[in-house]
């Protein structure tokens, strides 16, 4: 059994109640092996044992009282991962699926993602079983607060910074900052993904989607190959989705589809993301509402998906962007991509893809851009964010979707070439979870115990 082998076996023993971390920790494990068979110095100083097992768990009780005057009890966590290369940094998720084990998975994934940024920022993830759907502004705010009046204690702008995730955006961003000042009266870039208004930096809603954007146009130039024109298929409808959709518009591509958890939109016209925008962001209302609003635009329920999968894997397209959930994308998902002829992969949710599909991803020799790569271009802007705030500066949106599009370059370059370096060209999941792991294992051999 190698190294990787023995961590992964007592994993799965200890974790066994958490698939959805032992899948994370799984992916990474296996493309580790070249590095950790060449370099001793890694099993020596027990780095994958310590480097899976969260720095800090923090788990608290969030008290809040509804429009009815009834109290609510939800469970608050943050889980601060790993501080060797920068403070904790990254989202936080509201829905009401979230568990130590989903976060433990994202926390762990934020740890290389942040670390391929090129950036000094640590991997953390927190969020709470509070489901924002259906929630009054009122009840939205006094969760925040509650969720604060916690958690402020444990952050700080060098300490850890949490940012959005799902049900997270600029509204619930807002409250929460609020709730810091108003407790601690620090006027400080504890938080990113704010409002303009109190210190936030253009570009930073757009760049996630953005991100992913470029990482597929980096991946494709090194192909000889380009987006304009082509028919490429997006999931989810949120944050990372509308951004996606946005930029592909932008660059003469057709975004086609988008989903919400209740049902998917298939519009050959491509999407129109004013629309989009007008019922995700403005309404909060479901997709049925775009298909009223759009004509050509095809709504089907959930209830028809065909043998219950999303029915955006069968649309077929040029390029893929999954950027809903984790898992959302399976391997008949992944067969049927390729059947109708998809060349590209670029992953803006967390894990969209399960390990058979990404197996099958890797094999066909498509380009195939995983998620702590891809979609990196959100908490890279997030850290320009904190930069911009820690100096007192404001950079126009130019500035920072310049410099956001060079970080996906460059981190697609560095996956690429220790992908190479490593014997298999091409293999972003190795090179992605290689690079990403040399830099913080490195830096957590040089503090030392
Ligand atoms: P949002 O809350 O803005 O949007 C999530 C979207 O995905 C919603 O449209 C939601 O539908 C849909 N969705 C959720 N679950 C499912 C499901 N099971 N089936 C179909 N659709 C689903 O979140 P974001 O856009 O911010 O996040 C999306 C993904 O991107 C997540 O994996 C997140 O971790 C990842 N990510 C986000 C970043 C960011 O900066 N925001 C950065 C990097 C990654 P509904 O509204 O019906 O629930
Ligand atoms: O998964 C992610 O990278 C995010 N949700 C963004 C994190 C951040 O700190 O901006």
């Amino acid at each position: 059994m190698t190294y990787a082998e023995k961590v992964m076996e007592n994993l799965k023993e200890k974790y066994s109640y958490q698939p959805v971390f032992l899948q994370a920790v799984q992916e990474v494990l296996q493309s580790l092996t070249p590095i950790l068979e060449k370099n001793g110095i890694y099993e020596k100083n027990r780095i994958l044992e310590r480097i899976t097992e969260p720095e800090r768990a923090i788990s608290f009780r969030v008290d809040w009282v509804d429009d009815k005057g009834e109290i609510q009890v939800n469970r608050g966590y943050r889980i601060q991962y790993n501080s060797a290369i920068g403070p904790y940094k990254g989202g936080l998720r509201l829905h009401p699926s979230v568990n130590p084990g989903i976060l433990k998975f994202l926390g762990f994934e934020q740890i290389f993602k942040n670390s391929l940024t090129g950036l000094p920022i640590g991997g953390a993830k927190g969020g709470s079983d509070f489901d924002p759907k259906g929630k009054s502004d009122m009840e939205v705010m006094r969760f925040c607060q509650a969720f604060m009046t916690e958690l402020y204690r444990h952050i700080g702008p060098t300490i850890d910074v949490p940012a959005g995730d799902i049900g997270v955006g600029g509204r619930e961003i807002g409250y929460l900052y609020g709730q810091y000042k108003r407790i601690t009266t620090r006027y400080e870039g504890v938080l990113t993904g704010k409002n303009l208004l109190f210190g936030g930096s253009l570009a930073r809603t757009e760049a996630t989607g953005f991100g992913v954007v470029y990482f597929a146009q980096a991946m494709l130039a090194d192909r000889k190959e380009t987006l304009a024109g082509k028919d490429c298929v997006v999931s989810g409808a949120g944050n990372v989705a509308i951004y996606c959709c946005q930029k592909l518009l932008e660059i003469g591509a057709k975004p086609v589809t988008v989903c919400d958890s209740r049902g998917m939109i298939h519009d050959p016209n491509g999407i129109n993301v004013k629309v989009l925008k007008q019922v995700k962001e403005v309404e909060r209302a479901s997709l049925t509402r775009y298909a009223e609003l759009v004509p050509s635009a095809h709504y089907t329920p959930v209830a028809d998906y065909p043998n219950g999968r999303n029915a955006v894997w069968s649309v077929p397209c040029f390029a893929a962007f999954p950027c809903a959930t984790q898992n959302e994308l399976n391997k008949a998902d992944a067969e049927a991509l390729l059947a109708n002829g998809c060349k590209c992969v670029a992953e803006g949710a967390n894990m969209p893809s399960t390990l058979d599909a990404v197996h099958e991803f890797v094999k066909s020799g498509i380009a195939y851009g995983p998620a702590k790569a891809a979609n990196a271009g959100g908490v890279a802007t997030s850290q320009l964010e904190m930069e911009q705030n820690a100096s007192m500066q404001i950079w126009d949106f130019d500035t920072v979707d310049a410099k956001l599009k060079r970080i996906m370059e460059n981190i697609y370059a560095n996956a690429a070439a220790t992908a190479t370096e490593f014997g298999q060209p091409g293999n972003l999941v190795m090179g992605a979870n290689i690079a990403g792991f040399r830099k913080v294992a490195d830096a957590m051999i040089a503090q030392g115990v």
